[in-house]
């Protein structure tokens, strides 16, 4: 049944809130997705993620879920969705849905009835629990934080009672514990997959499992207070397998899971293809390169290495029994451009096609974010009421709270915000980058749209979007590009990254300057004859087998 097209698959992510507003009243929709599938096959993918478009009130933008089974009026009906799964087909784009089932909604009918009656059997689709009494006061069941700030327990009314919210307090953690609910989702999978969608993303599906009975955590090593005991919790393996077995594997698809925070030991095993139980996982340690302790919102100088380790780590474990994904951007990170310390001003086309080449040739299926096919940059905003995503606010008002001067915390807001990959894609220099015909968007444009959007790009001799589409024509044809082993060089250099990917005798070269300045970097032996695949230059220095690289240069070359 299953016959792994994602091996050589690309993936595309849309966020459909800011893609294409059809019938302008602000918010991205369906229509206007299907009317820009065209620009998104030519770019050269073959698959497309599409953010949440279900039934929800929005309170983390569709990752709060309030009916698994209908689509978001503000986004379209089913019919509207059914035609653009048909339109993808006809393309040969293969359809990806997120699938956020850590979680419901608040308003989702399952805990409205939890919370109607003691007796209701959907009390245990969630995780409620008594709080504690200390004295007259009444405190949380345990001292977990939740991924968005504070505890990760919410009071029910005025009743002694929490439920757990790993994220914001108005997404419901689900029991998985609860055989009743893994039936729930095996359901809701299979819906999808009868209606011909080829494959899930898993919102971080490695907090499903939680450790009961809960307990507090005292360890002075956790990502945040809790994590040991709902993170590569104690079933997970044996959950995932089991709808793989009940849904997935009866059907052609293909699955990514977001990890939050994994061990090597279970991301390797989520992905070890006898396991049966996910084709991919999303590995995110590069992207934490230039923050503090993979907080976001804190800034420290780019370290290089570190982005290196965290790029090829899952490269080699992965490569004998598994398969990987190259990500550098999505709706929950900051535009790349923007951040490594890179000079945007002068190099923004050097540096975002340099970026798409050291990490897309490598081994794994890329997934490109809207926008970054045409170096879309970080949004200047002015003020924090400009941002939307309430991660944003809880952070700030937290930063508030320790006294942090209002300029001084909407600065660390603005490093990190999230906001800044969800502002409407910029099409063309029109009112509102032609993104609708001027109605007032959810979330303000990108000042910088009539400098950068897609029509000026495309005809632009220095055009992201075709550097791309090479490279991905590349990346999904050169059977060393994609069954390639890699092999790191250069490890201790301070601009360059370079690696080998080899195959069957075949082998490419693939290098990259990071830094605004000149580099030279000692290629292995055999290459300066090699033919040269791809280049953001007009030319490539060779010095005595040392490759001389301009600022923010990438070459691959074949041998
Ligand atoms: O994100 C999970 C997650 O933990 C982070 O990427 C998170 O966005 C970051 O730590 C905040 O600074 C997934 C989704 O991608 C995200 O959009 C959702 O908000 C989240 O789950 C909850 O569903």
């Amino acid at each position: 049944m299953r016959t792994q097209w994602y091996k050589n698959a690309v993936v595309y992510q849309v966020y459909p809130f800011s893609f294409m507003d059809s019938n302008n009243d602000g918010w991205g929709d369906i229509e206007g997705i299907i009317s820009k599938l065209d620009y998104i096959k030519e770019l050269g993918v073959t698959a497309i993620w599409f953010s949440p478009l279900y039934q929800s009130p929005d309170y983390d933008y569709g990752y709060d879920i309030s009916d698994y089974k209908a689509i978001d009026v503000k986004f379209g009906t089913m019919e509207d969705f059914d035609r653009l799964l048909e339109e993808c087909h006809k393309r040969d784009l293969k359809v990806i849905m997120d699938m956020v089932i850590n979680h419901t909604s608040i308003e989702h009918p399952w805990f409205r009835k939890a919370l109607e009656s003691p007796d209701s059997p959907y009390r245990d689709y969630y995780i409620i629990r008594k709080g504690r009494r200390e004295g007259d006061q009444l405190l949380p069941p345990s001292n977990w934080e939740s991924s968005f700030t504070g505890s990760a327990w919410e009071r029910i009314g005025n009743t002694d009672e929490y439920y757990l919210h790993l994220f914001c307090p108005e997404q419901a953690d689900l029991n998985w514990d609860n055989p009743k609910v893994r039936d729930e989702i095996v359901d809701i999978l299979n819906f999808w997959l009868d209606k011909g969608v080829d494959g899930f993303r898993f919102d971080v599906f490695n907090m499903f499992s939680k450790v009961y009975p809960i307990k507090d955590d005292h360890s002075k090593k956790s990502f945040q207070k809790g994590a040991p005991y709902y993170v590569d919790g104690p079933h997970i393996h044996e959950y995932l397998n089991e709808l793989y077995n009940r849904s997935l594997s009866l059907y052609d698809t293909y699955t990514v899971g977001e990890s939050f925070h994994p061990s090597d030991e279970d991301a390797y095993a989520y992905v070890k293809e006898e396991n049966h139980e996910l084709d991919t996982i999303f590995n995110f340690a590069h992207l934490d390169a230039d923050n503090i302790a993979g907080k976001k919102f804190f800034w420290k100088p780019f370290d290089l290495k570190q982005f290196k380790k965290g790029l090829f780590g899952p490269q080699k474990t992965y490569y004998r029994d598994g398969w990987n994904t190259l990500v550098l951007e999505n709706h929950d990170n900051i535009r790349s451009v923007s951040r490594f310390s890179i000079d945007t001003g002068k190099y923004r086309y050097e540096a975002a096609t340099m970026l798409a080449t050291v990490t897309f040739m490598g081994f794994g299926i890329p997934f490109i974010y809207m926008g970054e096919e045409i170096g879309m940059t970080a949004c200047k905003f002015r003020s924090i009421d400009e941002m939307k995503d309430p991660v944003s606010h809880f952070v700030y008002d937290l930063l508030c709270k320790y006294h942090i001067p209002k300029q001084l915390a909407f600065r660390f807001i603005r490093y990190g915000a999230r906001d800044h990959a969800r502002v409407p894609m910029q099409w063309n220099g029109s009112v509102n980058g032609g993104f609708n015909r001027g109605h007032e968007p959810w979330q303000c444009m990108n000042p910088d749209y009539k400098e950068i959007n897609a029509e000026k790009d495309l005809n632009s001799k220095k055009s992201v979007y075709r550097f791309y589409q090479k490279l991905l024509k590349i990346k999904k044809t050169n059977e060393t590009a994609i069954y390639g082993e890699t092999e790191e060089y250069a490890h201790d250099h301070r601009q360059v990254i370079a690696y080998t990917r080899i195959y069957q005798g075949k082998t490419l070269l693939v290098m990259g300057n990071f830094s605004r300045y000149k580099a030279s970097f000692r290629m292995p032996d055999g290459y300066e004859y090699a033919e040269v695949l791809l280049n953001n230059y007009d030319s490539l220095k060779f010095s005595e087998g040392k490759a001389e690289l301009k600022p923010y240069q990438a070459v691959v070359l074949q041998k």
